[in-house]
């Protein structure tokens, strides 16, 4: 297909919406599918999932290794883009990875690095693979989802200086599995401001249906950006982190990050995980990739 014939991204993101609304808006999570054992957890954080469907594991990982996975994610977006095979600012790399351009880019320059939005299907390589079974993640995860769980989905995030953030949607969404919810952790590999992009949270609404979404309105919004509109967001925060913080956090819990304001780059690694049992229905795409980290309440090396 030529760039003639291509279907533009807003065209894609409306077929995109009306598809999702069909199949997955009012899908509920049970109640009973909430959690597993929040006694694994420190009060604070079993109170934090319970009431407002998220918390935050401070100070996981040090800052020397969130630089240097940085450095690993411009390396294999560099190589995905030399691979030769690329669509639509698509590009599939070595073992797997697929390399996505930023689409509303503002005053990003022309190096890889600030050409990149995301990197997808890390999660079974180093340095990347070892904090997918961080003992801390974990528990968590062994609290809330139960003994068997993997990773299914994995991207590193570069929202470079003057890139736009992603609109509000809950992450279930995306996932057309048989069981719910899914559990999203999301690493902070640099400083997370309201200025450079932090993301945004609506306490509580984890309880909600997953809701109808319209296409990102912007001009020029990247692929695959859907919007809740149908919500009331006036009691949404910011989730403020430093390099090495993990947020925890609901698939279904409300969700958007700011536009990069500020001269800084802001960062993550974002992993998907979900109960080892979960089937996918119908087609399933090509960035998720079930890895077991839990079997029977034990770690998998
Ligand atoms: O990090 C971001 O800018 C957005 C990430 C997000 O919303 C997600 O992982 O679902």
């Amino acid at each position: 297909m030529d760039a003639q014939t291509a279907p533009s991204t807003a065209s894609v993101n409306q077929t995109a919406a009306d598809t999702m609304n069909g199949l997955q808006a009012g899908r509920i999570c049970p109640p009973e599918a909430q959690s597993h054992d929040l006694s694994l957890l420190a009060p604070e954080h079993a109170e934090g999932w319970r009431r407002d469907g998220f918390f935050i594991l401070r100070g996981l990982v040090d800052p020397e290794t969130c630089r240097r996975m940085s450095a690993a994610v411009i390396d294999l977006f560099t190589g995905a883009e030399s691979a030769g095979r690329s669509f639509s600012g698509h590009h599939l790399g070595k073992d797997g990875v697929i390399a996505v351009e930023e689409a509303a880019r503002v005053d990003s320059g022309i190096d890889a690095d600030q050409r990149m939005s995301k990197l997808f299907n890390i999660h079974r390589m180093s340095p990347f693979r070892e904090f997918a079974s961080h003992p801390e993640v974990l528990r968590a995860l062994h609290a809330i989802l139960g003994p068997d769980v993997s990773v299914f989905n994995s991207q590193y995030i570069f929202k470079n200086p003057g890139v736009w953030g992603q609109p509000w949607h809950q992450d279930s969404l995306y996932y057309r599995f048989d069981l719910m919810p899914q559990v999203g952790c999301w690493l902070a590999t640099t400083r997370a401001t309201v200025e450079n992009g932090c993301l945004f949270v609506a306490p509580g609404s984890h309880v909600e249906p997953i809701h109808e979404v319209v296409p990102d309105a912007r001009p020029g919004a990247n692929l695959g950006y859907l919007e809740v509109v149908d919500y009331d967001f006036s009691g949404a925060v910011p989730v403020l982190m430093e390099p090495g913080d993990v947020l925890i956090f609901h698939s279904f819990l409300m969700h958007k990050s700011n536009d990069n304001t500020s001269s800084e780059r802001r960062s993550a690694l974002v992993y998907h995980y979900a109960r080892s049992a979960t089937q996918v229905i119908g087609v399933k795409s090509p960035t998720i990739d079930f890895m077991p980290v839990l079997a029977g309440g034990r770690a998998i090396a």
